[in-house]
């Protein structure tokens, strides 16, 4: 990944004060202006010490290599620990520009690795969520931001929605021949709405802290989905030993410390339903679609059968666990009757919850726009040429959220809050 032209850049990423200080050097050059500055290199990814020459002493060091394209910033990387001394650390890094480095500012190597797709923009805005964290809990939630597939997800319909306009300007090429297009209308409406299913539940989960986020309980009848939507919400309704007690979903708030969460119960699944019953059961299957997080119950006595057709946010909750005989495909294990596995039921829905920054209303404002384009090309297709440009409208929508097409000053305002050296 040689990228010419690219600046090496070199800063100290430790705070002052420290008793080791640790300087990092990153770019197409790192290699040679470290070995012109005096350092030896030794073998990538193994641990080298030496002294340093400067001047009229020698600093002593350890350093380790990691060789483009597999170190953090996608270039080479060379990490040197030194003595945290304020006057030997300026003076490292100073041979080290006079030999060809540019002092790095504030996020320059975070940036390095995103230009390099080593991080995409919403792990580097988790990082800083991260470091920048008031309180053990938002430390908490930026981790699992950290770990949330977000960038991996929207990857997948950016490509897909690239994808449909190549399809849709190939069909521009031929635009004295109206019937002639390069797309099947139908199958990419369906598409459409299954990017709409992706990018809304995203939404959902970064709403979470503005609006409330929504749980939804599926599963078949009597698994003991409102036994436990009562015992989370406080709510009323009505159990009872009978399949398909539940006919229409109902909705309460679960408090989680001190945060609300949206609980919707839905009828359960019977087989040979019809009627009312049948109506029922789609109205849930509906909002199973927009809510963040889905449980689908499975009782000792009510067993889930076909998982095939439940979205991929689904969590399998064993429930009535006083029972025994639980569903080893569950995550967890609740029992509305005893209380247990409550607790657990609770952090899970945090952390899940956690997932995209909710104090980041850039992602939300882009998630917003994307969505409401997708929802309207699911609805209904218009002619080629407002579709292609419908679409890379959307594509930049998510590149600007993913990092692949965000605007440089905002690039710089988020790289900016990083510290030196990171
Ligand atoms: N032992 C035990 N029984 C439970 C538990 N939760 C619910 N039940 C019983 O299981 C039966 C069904 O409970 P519901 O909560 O009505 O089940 P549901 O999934 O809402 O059923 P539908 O509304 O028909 O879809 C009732 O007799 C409950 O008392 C539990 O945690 N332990
Ligand atoms: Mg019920």
């Amino acid at each position: 990944m040689d990228k010419a032209g690219e600046p090496t850049i070199a800063a100290c990423a430790t705070a002052s004060g420290s008793i080791s200080a640790l300087i990092r050097i990153s770019g197409p050059n790192a290699c040679a202006i470290a070995t012109q500055a005096g350092l030896s290199l030794g073998s990538p990814w193994h641990l080298q010490t030496g002294r340093w020459a400067l001047g009229s002493g020698a600093c002593p060091y350890r350093l380790l290599l990691a060789r483009a394209p597999k170190s953090f910033t996608g270039y080479d990387l060379i990490e040197i620990t030194i003595p945290g001394a304020a006057d030997l650390i300026d003076r490292c890094l100073s041979t080290l520009i006079t030999a060809g480095a540019q002092l790095a500012g504030p996020g320059a190597f975070a940036r390095q690795a995103l230009s390099n797709g080593r991080l995409t923009l919403d792990r580097a805005e988790a990082i800083l969520a991260i470091t920048h964290a008031t309180s053990a809990t938002a430390a908490t939630q930026a981790v699992a931001r950290l770990r949330a597939k977000l960038s991996t997800e929207l990857s997948v319909v950016r490509d897909r929605l690239l994808y449909a306009r190549a399809l849709t300007e190939a069909g521009l090429d031929f635009i004295e021949e109206d019937d002639v297009r390069a797309y099947d209308p139908i199958e990419m409406r369906r598409e459409f709405t299954e990017m709409h299913h992706v990018i809304s539940r995203w939404l959902t989960v970064a709403d979470s802290d503005h609006g409330e986020p929504l749980i939804c309980l599926v599963g078949p009848a009597n698994a003991g989905k409102s036994a436990l939507f009562n015992t989370l919400t406080g709510g009323r309704a009505l159990v009872s030993h009978i399949p398909g007690t539940t006919r229409d979903w109902l909705d309460g708030t679960w408090m989680i410390g001190d945060r609300p969460v949206r609980v919707i119960d839905t009828a359960g699944w019977l087989t040979n339903a019809a009627g009312l019953d049948a109506e029922g059961i789609a109205a849930g299957q509906n909002i199973v679609e927009s809510a963040a997080i889905v449980f689908a119950c499975s009782a000792p006595d009510a067993r889930l059968e076909d998982i095939r057709h439940l979205p991929t946010h689904t969590i399998i909750l064993a429930t009535k666990s006083d029972l025994g005989t639980l569903d080893e495909r569950a995550t967890l294990h609740v029992s509305a009757a005893t209380g247990h596995g409550l607790d657990k039921l609770a952090e899970h829905v945090t952390h899940a919850l956690a997932a995209v920054g909710t104090d980041d209303p850039r992602q939300q404002r882009l998630l917003r726009a994307a969505d409401a384009i997708i929802k309207r090309l699911a609805a209904h297709l218009p002619g080629d040429e407002l579709l292609a440009e419908d679409l890379r409208q959307t594509a930049d929508y998510l590149g600007d959220l993913l990092g692949i097409t965000t605007p440089d000053d905002i690039l710089h305002a988020i790289f900016g809050r990083f510290c030196i050296g990171k």
